[in-house]
């Protein structure tokens, strides 16, 4: 099964979990975007919903494609959200942010009662942290606050190679929605991601980090065979 599969069949699953007058929040990247755009052909078909995209792509993609978007100020309350993941353990903690949505990402799984996270096998890890941690940063200030971060790991014990994500032509920073730019960090492992999500937000600078903890309700995983359901 090709990736493009494998994508498309856990986008198509999620559906499984929208109901008539759902609140949603719609995910960013490329899993995310099919099923933004399966989402849109049941819309097209009569199912009354709303949607509060996670970036200003979905918010393109979803506002070409027909869904009805609200904002987290006119929705506070959201029923669900999908979303996918660059990363995730046993326990559905999970990296995000290579797509580098995280803090819009963040905010709406947070205003979300469920998160359902739309992935494959390829993502799945017993510890945290093979995928480099995104880490948003404010502009003002960048390397002090980089230094701040190196530090952390230290701290932490862990190895930390930090190097600031570029955008397209590789000239210059990559700029977030929110006008803010991402450290990429090589950790290797992150035994204890609770501790350094903790050390990472009290880092003045420190926009948002990757570490979705607590946050996750269900993972739709497949494999080339089958596509499982894990967690409520
Ligand atoms: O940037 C993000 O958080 C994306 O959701 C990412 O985690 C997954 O993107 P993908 O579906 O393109 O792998």
């Amino acid at each position: 099964a090709t990736q493009d599969e494998l994508k498309s069949r856990v986008a198509v699953r999620a559906l499984d979990f929208v109901q008539e007058g759902m609140r949603l929040g719609l995910g960013t990247g490329t899993t995310a975007k099919l099923f933004v755009a399966h989402l849109a052909e049941r819309v097209r078909g009569g199912l009354n919903v709303v949607g509060v995209p996670t970036s200003e792509a979905t918010r393109a993609q979803a506002e070409a494609a027909g869904i009805p978007l609200t904002t987290l100020d006119d929705t506070p309350e959201l029923d669900l959200v999908v979303d996918g993941a660059d990363e995730f353990d046993p326990e559905l903690r999970l990296i995000k942010g290579g797509g580098g949505a995280l803090l819009r990402e963040k905010i709406v799984a947070a205003a979300s009662r469920r998160m359902v996270v739309i992935t494959d096998v390829s993502k799945r890890v017993e510890v945290l942290g093979r995928f480099p941690l995104p880490v948003e940063v404010n502009r003002f200030g960048l390397g002090a606050t980089t230094r701040q971060v190196e530090a952390a790991f230290q701290r932490l014990g862990l190895a930390g190679a930090v190097s600031l994500r570029l955008d397209k032509t590789l000239s210059d920073p990559f700029v977030t929605d929110g006008g803010h730019h991402i450290l990429d960090c090589r950790l290797g492992a992150i035994p204890e991601p609770e501790r350094l999500a903790e050390a990472l937000v009290n880092i003045p600078g420190v926009v948002e980090h990757g570490l979705f903890i607590g946050l996750a309700t269900t993972v739709i995983m497949a494999d080339a065979s089958q596509t499982y359901v894990i967690g409520r």
